[in-house]
C-alpha cells in the first residue's frame, strides 16, 4: 500500500464539494469531518504505520452504488449506510448511480479528487474497470468492491458478495428435481434476465444455462428486464404474446423482475405459482418475494443476500489497524421454496465441488426475517 495524504483542506473541500453527473447524497451533512490543524500525512490502511484517520478522525469513504432499481438494491443501501456511519466514525458520501456505467465511472474519480480514505462500489457492469482502479491505486486509496465483481482489474483490496454462478445452478438443480417429482416431461422456458454485463446476470445465466444444456430443455427466448418490476412486466408482456399457451417455465434474475412477470401474466389470463400452468422462478428473496413464495405464486426464490454494510465495516476497521484483509468474502445464502416436496438438491457448484443443500419452506416467520 501506498503513502497516502489527508490534509485538513482537501477534507473540508471534500465535503463541500457537490458531486455531479449522477444523483449524489451527502452521507452526513455539508460540514468538514473534523481534521487535525495542518492536516498531517497519514499512513495508508495495509501498512504498518498509522491509518487514515487513525487519530481519531472521521474516515472518509466513497460509495458508488449501482441505484436504486429494486427492493434488492434498497436494502443494500440501507445497509450499508447504517454500518458506514457517523456513529462508527464514517464520514459517508453516497452516490446513486441510476444505473449509469459513465456516471458510476464519475462518481469514482470525483471521490479520488477528494481524496476520501476508502472508495467502495458496487459495479454496475463488470468491465471497463482497470483505468480508474489504476488512478485509485495510484491516489494511494484503498478500494472495496461489494456485491458485483469487477472481472477486468485486480486493483481493489478486498470483495464481499455472492456467488451468482451457483444461484443460477441451484435454480437449475431445483427446476430438474421439481420437474421429476411432479412427473413434468417438457420444460419450455422463458428467461427475463439482469442488467447485461452485471456480473449477477453473467453468472445466474451461466449457472442455469449448464441445466438448460445438460437437460435439452427448450429455452424459448431470453430478454433483459434490466433487474426492474416494470423491466419484467414489459418483457413479459410481450412473451405472453409471442408464446402464448407454448411454455410452463418463467425464470427472473430478481424478484422485482418476477413481480412485473407475474402482473402481466395475470393481465394476459396465464396462470402461474403452485397452483397453476407457469412455474415462477425468481432470485433475491426479499420481503415482498418471499411474501409471494408464501402466497405460492413464485415457485422457489434462491436468496442473494444483500446486507452487506457489517462486512464492508470490518474491512475498513481491519485495514485502519493495518491488517491484512481477505480478498474474497463470500456471503451465505439459503434457498427458498413454496412447497414442502422435496428436503434438498444436489449439483456441482462453480468450484466443482458436489454439494447438498436444503430447500427451506417459506412461512410467516421467515417473510418477517427478510429485508
Ligand atoms: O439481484 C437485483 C439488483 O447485484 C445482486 O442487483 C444484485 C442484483 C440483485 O438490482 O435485485
Amino acid at each position: 500500500m501506498k503513502k497516502k495524504v489527508l490534509a485538513t483542506i482537501m477534507a473540508a473541500a471534500m465535503s463541500l464539494t457537490m458531486l455531479v453527473g449522477c444523483g449524489s447524497e451527502g452521507g452526513g451533512d455539508a460540514t468538514a469531518p473534523e481534521t487535525d490543524a495542518g492536516g498531517e500525512a497519514t499512513a495508508e490502511a495495509g501498512d504498518a504505520g498509522e491509518a487514515p484517520a487513525a487519530d481519531g478522525d472521521v474516515i472518509t469513504v466513497g460509495f458508488a452504488q449501482v441505484g436504486h432499481e429494486s427492493d434488492w438494491r434498497t436494502a443494500s443501501t440501507t445497509s450499508v449506510k447504517a454500518a458506514l456511519s457517523n456513529e462508527n466514525g464514517i464520514d459517508l458520501q453516497f452516490v446513486d448511480c441510476d444505473n449509469d456505467s459513465a456516471a458510476q465511472l464519475e462518481a469514482v474519480r470525483n471521490f479520488i479528487e477528494q481524496d476520501v480514505d476508502y472508495i467502495v462500489i458496487d459495479p454496475i457492469v463488470s468491465t471497463g474497470w482497470d483505468t480508474v482502479l489504476t488512478e485509485a491505486d495510484d491516489a494511494g486509496i484503498p478500494v472495496i468492491v461489494i456485491d458485483r465483481t469487477i472481472d477486468d482489474s485486480d486493483k481493489y483490496v478486498s470483495w464481499v458478495g455472492s456467488e451468482f454462478t451457483n444461484e443460477g445452478l441451484a435454480a437449475g438443480a431445483w427446476l430438474k428435481a421439481y420437474a421429476e417429482a411432479k412427473g413434468i416431461k417438457e420444460l419450455n422456458i422463458l428467461e427475463i434476465t439482469g442488467t447485461t454485463g452485471s456480473s449477477a446476470e453473467i453468472g445466474r445465466t451461466k449457472g442455469f444455462h449448464q441445466y438448460i444444456d445438460s437437460e435439452g430443455w427448450n429455452l424459448l427466448d431470453s430478454q433483459t428486464g434490466d433487474f426492474t418490476q416494470e423491466g419484467g412486466q414489459t418483457v413479459m408482456e410481450s412473451y405472453c404474446k409471442s408464446y402464448a399457451g407454448k411454455f410452463n417455465v418463467v425464470i427472473c434474475q430478481n424478484d422485482n423482475e418476477a413481480f412485473g412477470a407475474i402482473d402481466a401474466m395475470k393481465a394476459a389470463g396465464v396462470s402461474y405459482g403452485v397452483d397453476g400452468d407457469v412455474i415462477v422462478i425468481s432470485f433475491d428473496a426479499c420481503t415482498a418475494g418471499l411474501q409471494k413464495v408464501l402466497d405460492k405464486e413464485i415457485n422457489a426464490d434462491f436468496q442473494c443476500n444483500p446486507l452487506q454494510g457489517p462486512d464492508c465495516l470490518k474491512i475498513i476497521q481491519a485495514l485502519q489497524g493495518g491488517q491484512t484483509v481477505e480478498k474474497q468474502t463470500f456471503m451465505e445464502e439459503p434457498w427458498f421454496v413454496s412447497e414442502d416436496i422435496l428436503k434438498d438438491i444436489s449439483y456441482k457448484n462453480n468450484s466443482g465441488k458436489d454439494v447438498t443443500e436444503p430447500l427451506i419452506v417459506v412461512d410467516a416467520a421467515k417473510v418477517d426475517e427478510a429485508y
